[in-house]
């Protein structure tokens, strides 16, 4: 089965200003953009809207984060009924960020995505490895635990609506990427992991995107391999060379 390639801009708490927010999607809007790619973008909450107002249509909108609750007393949360509302289709969740310094267990970011496909949003799942982890021989089967609580609290049918993004906790913003074999070998466990724990069809059609300092001059090499279906990119996203690695497989 053929996975279309899916490429996310994940802008984190950047840019400061929403002139620079501006700047961005039209850099973004005069690019040439290969149309076999979905393309993501995920600016912070506050510019959420006026993204989704100016950026050209092919690109979709996707917040960073999302309440599982859908309102009430939740000061500073954002809730899915709130996103499809306002037009947004996807969220992120489970970034490692968002577990490390906001201590988002595996646990709340699968009550989150039950609750982000309930109301009926896409949620780009990531999960991923420490370097302690990695250097223990751990990564397949902390991607699994993190998955795990996922598979737990869904439907089968729910996965169509989850992209997992593969990123290693030590690859991320550090400008240490993982080799194109090191992905390829993740991504191979993460889908035999799908097959057994969901079903054949589940690991064959759900698309697994890498995510850790990719850029363009290393994504061509990470676009070939067999199970790595795009990218999640941070820094990156912020430069014009995202247009380049939206174009990885041209
Ligand atoms: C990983 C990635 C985007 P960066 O977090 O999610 O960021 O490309 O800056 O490593």
């Amino acid at each position: 089965m053929t996975r279309q390639f899916f490429v996310g801009g994940n802008f984190k708490l950047n840019p400061t200003s929403l002139t620079a927010s501006k700047s961005l999607i039209d850099v973004l809007n005069k690019g040439d953009l290969d149309p076999n790619t979905e393309v993501v973008i995920a600016p912070p909450s506050i510019y959420l809207l006026s993204v989704l107002d100016s950026v050209r249509k092919e690109v979709k909108v996707a917040a960073q984060n999302a309440y599982f609750k859908e309102s009430g007393a939740f000061t500073g949360e954002i809730s899915p009924k709130q996103l499809v509302d306002a037009g947004i289709p996807y969220v992120v969740l489970g970034h490692s960020e968002r577990r490390t310094i906001f201590h988002e267990t595996s646990e709340l970011v699968a009550t989150k995505t039950k609750a982000a496909i309930e109301a009926g949003l896409k949620v780009i799942l990531c999960i991923g490895e420490t370097l302690q982890e990695r250097e223990a021989g751990k990564t397949a089967e902390v991607c699994e635990a993190q998955l795990k609580a996922v598979v737990d609290g869904i439907k089968e049918a729910d996965w169509s609506k989850i992209v997992i993004a593969y990123e290693p906790v030590w690859a991320i913003g550090t400008g240490k990427v993982a080799t194109s074999a090191q992905a390829q070998q993740a991504h191979a466990d993460v889908r035999s992991y799908l097959a057994k724990a969901v079903s054949t069809s589940v690991a064959n059609e759900t698309q697994i995107l890498y995510g850790g300092s990719v850029t363009a001059a290393n994504c061509k090499e990470l676009a070939k391999q067999q199970d790595v279906d795009g990218f999640l990119v941070g820094g990156a996203s912020l430069k014009p060379e995202f247009i380049d690695i939206i174009n990885a497989r041209r």
